[in-house]
């Protein structure tokens, strides 16, 4: 028998936010118990660790970062397959959805760098996802602040569509020229976080965050999810259509500290979209999977 709507998940009122505004915060949306026993897996897991790359600003301040698709049994998988994450994501996107990828983005102290304007579909574009039914999440782990890099977004903004993406310094960001336009125009809001707080976000969503010159941790946990009607048509560093077992909100708590699955597989490197989507095009036809 199919479960019920879980009742954690978005309210009415929410998604009609989101619809407005490309995104929405669900406060505390995850417990305190839920969360220390997702941030010390996180701590304790030395697979998360020794799989992390290094994301660089235009200063040099780097983001420690580990990347997945398969979400799995442990802790970070039983977040991305919970009830009350994947029922609010099928209301936002509007059909059944599957999981495309999760991270763990470790902004640490004094070192953890800044991200340029960005959409998430810029990226998914590249990589053969024809329409932007896709939607991304942050869990705070940690109080996300102002002063440690919390996310940025421009109320409205995902409903200019996809923006050209560029190398601008040492990252693939928005047209900097069009971004000027929407900052005049917009709302830019920093979405302080509370650890247990979920912020979702449109794909056409341009985000951005500040290095983190505090002397506090921001550690955030994101996973990202597709419509099953639009499963990519390249090969590429993501998957295709999968379909998602949805565990019961109980799953976290049940499970204590439970860090990553054994024989996990992550992503190896950071994908740039403008060099890497036409490799791909080309291994998926030498493969004739397109
Ligand atoms: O963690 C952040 O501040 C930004 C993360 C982000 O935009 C991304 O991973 O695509």
């Amino acid at each position: 028998m199919a479960m019920a709507r879980s009742p954690l998940a978005l309210t009415p009122d929410q998604i009609a936010a989101y619809n407005r505004d490309g995104f929405v915060v669900a406060r505390g949306m995850f417990s305190p118990q839920e969360v220390e026993l997702i941030r010390r897996s996180a701590e304790e897991d030395d697979a998360l660790k020794s799989a992390a790359y290094f994301r660089s600003d235009s200063t040099g301040s780097r983001t420690r970062m580990t990347v997945w698709n398969e979400p799995g049994d442990d802790i970070f998988g039983l977040f991305s397959r919970s009830a009350r994450i994947v029922d609010s994501m099928e209301s936002l996107i509007g059909e059944e959805v599957y999981h495309y990828n999760s991270k763990l983005n470790a902004k640490d102290p004094q070192v953890g760098g800044a991200w340029e304007w960005h959409q998430d579909y810029g990226y998914w574009y590249a990589s053969g996802c024809l329409f932007p039914r896709m939607a991304t999440c942050i869990l705070a782990l940690d109080p996300s602040t102002r002063e440690n890099g919390c996310l940025q977004v421009l109320r409205g903004a995902h409903e200019c569509g996809r923006i050209d993406h560029m190398l601008s310094g040492k990252q693939v960001s928005c047209d900097p020229r069009r971004m000027e336009h929407l900052l005049e125009r917009l709302e830019r809001v920093h979405v302080e976080q509370e650890p247990g707080d979920v912020l979702f976000f449109h794909a056409n969503m341009p985000h951005a965050s500040d290095a983190n010159a505090s002397d506090k941790r921001r550690w955030v946990l994101i996973s990202c999810y597709n419509g099953r009607s639009n499963s990519p048509v390249i090969a590429h560093h993501h998957p295709a259509y999968t379909p998602l077992s949805k565990v019961d909100d109980g799953a976290i708590l049940a499970a204590g500290v439970r860090p990553s699955d054994r024989g996990k597989v992550f992503v190896e490197r950071p994908y740039n979209p403008l060099e890497d989507a036409e490799r791909d095009r080309q291994a998926a036809m030498a493969a004739g999977s397109d």
